[in-house]
């Protein structure tokens, strides 16, 4: 039985890529941080329990900061792959917290990787790191492929460059399987509440169901290529199944704006917006209501604002990945659009907002979080 561990597995990338190595007959080790709070809602439902011989989900604590933690882990495994996913993985939080963000983001990678090679495994585990869109920042080719020049516009990519070259040259240096998947953004009803697309299918069905009055956006215009994260995390097991290593941009070749990601949203919940007004002033208002999944809105209610507090000190305005390479020598396609996932995570976050809007109507008062 192959054994692979995954950093960041309570993330949303990590708990899918989890279940698809559980089906494929993995023994699979994830590491939780450990926090007050429960953090493990995106894996509660393959949790096994430790007590039992047959286990083959097993979770361990702790850190990409933490050497000695990870040294300790894989010793103890001794896993045929590793996928390092876990990161501060939010742009515009890197921001605020630099420092912690290069920590993890940058040198977490070089702790696994050398703890690897310490431990006399570089011959026998295969390295995946999720390196990201984010590297090519101020594009210097469209649409960005793997020749593509870097220009990361954030601490978050400065840190995620230093992961993609220090993966790279672990590689050259020790003839490691060691891989950077150059993943666009995906997204899925896993995706954490204060990434766009979330952000706005999740405020969205709150508005409509009356717990919420009015989605703050920052730079509607920006272009991203979204992907579904399921189609994303089997690619990330197909890059550790080859004969050779190599690096591979993981997008769908298709490019949409924040803007028209409202709208798709919107009108998946019956509503057709129309956009007024000019840069900081601009709000969408309700244009139409058809169906019955907006109750709590009335044609001319302001649904959206810009709020100047959601634009990054550097923005990286516009993404498109070619995902050729990954087509040609791995066979890989995505199977979701982006309009199918956008219907799904409308769906789920309107489930979820009907749910507390039951408990408020019989007297339950269930705060939603709204700090996004
Ligand atoms: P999430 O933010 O959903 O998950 C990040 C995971 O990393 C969580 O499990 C988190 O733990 C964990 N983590 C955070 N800090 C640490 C730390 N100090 N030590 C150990 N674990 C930590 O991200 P995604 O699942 O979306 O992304 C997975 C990876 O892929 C990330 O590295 C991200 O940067 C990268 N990426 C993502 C893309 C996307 O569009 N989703 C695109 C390209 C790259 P906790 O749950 O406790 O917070
Ligand atoms: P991104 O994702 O920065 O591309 O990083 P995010 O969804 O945060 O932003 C996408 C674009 O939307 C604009 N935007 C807003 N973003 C957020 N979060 N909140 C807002 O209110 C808002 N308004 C407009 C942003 O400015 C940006 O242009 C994601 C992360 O998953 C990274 O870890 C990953 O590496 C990259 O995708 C590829």
């Amino acid at each position: 039985m192959k054994k692979a561990l995954i950093t960041g597995v309570t993330g949303q990338d990590g708990s899918y890529l989890a279940e698809l190595l559980l089906e494929k007959g993995y023994e699979v080790h994830g590491i939780k941080r450990r926090s007050s709070s429960f953090n493990t809602q995106r894996v509660d439902h393959i949790y096994q329990d430790p007590q039992t011989e047959k286990a083959r989900f097993k979770l361990h604590y702790g850190d990409l900061s933490d050497s000695s933690n990870l040294t300790r882990i894989i010793s103890e495994v001794e896993p045929d792959e590793v996928y390092n996913l876990g990161a501060q993985s939010h742009v515009a939080v890197s921001f605020e917290s630099p420092e912690y963000t290069a920590d993890v983001d940058g040198l977490g990678t070089l702790r696994m990787l050398e703890a690897i090679r310490f431990l006399g495994l570089e011959k026998k585990t295969r390295f995946y790191q999720a390196s990201t869109s984010e590297l090519y920042g101020m594009v210097q080719e469209t649409p960005q492929r793997e020749t593509t020049p870097f220009y990361p516009r954030s601490p978050y990519a400065v840190a995620k460059l230093y992961s993609y070259w220090i993966t790279v040259n672990y590689r050259e240096s020790y003839d490691m399987f060691a891989c950077n998947g150059i993943l666009f953004n995906h997204e899925s009803p896993r995706r954490g509440e204060t990434f766009v697309t979330r952000k706005i299918t999740r405020g969205l069905a709150n508005i409509a169901q009356g717990l919420e009055e009015c989605l703050y956006m920052g730079n509607i215009d920006a272009l991203r290529d979204w992907g579904h994260a399921k189609d994303y995390v089997r690619m990330q097991w197909m890059m550790l199944q080859q004969d050779n290593p190599e690096d591979f941009v993981i997008a769908t070749g298709e490019q949409h704006s924040v803007r028209q990601f409202i709208v798709w949203a919107a009108a998946e919940l019956g509503i057709t917006l129309e956009f007024r007004g000019e840069g900081l002033e601009e709000v969408a208002v309700v244009a139409g209501i058809y169906g019955d999944k907006a109750p709590a809105l009335q044609t001319g209610d302001v649904i959206m604002q810009i709020d100047p507090r959601y634009f990054r000190p550097a923005e990286v305005e516009t993404l498109l990945g070619d995902p050729s390479k990954a087509k040609q020598k791995l066979g890989w396609v995505p199977e979701i659009s982006v309009q199918e996932m956008c219907a799904e995570m409308v769906m789920a976050d309107l489930d979820a907002a009907r749910r507390h809007a039951v408990l408020r109507d019989h007297g339950f008062d269930m705060p939603v979080a709204l700090e996004a």
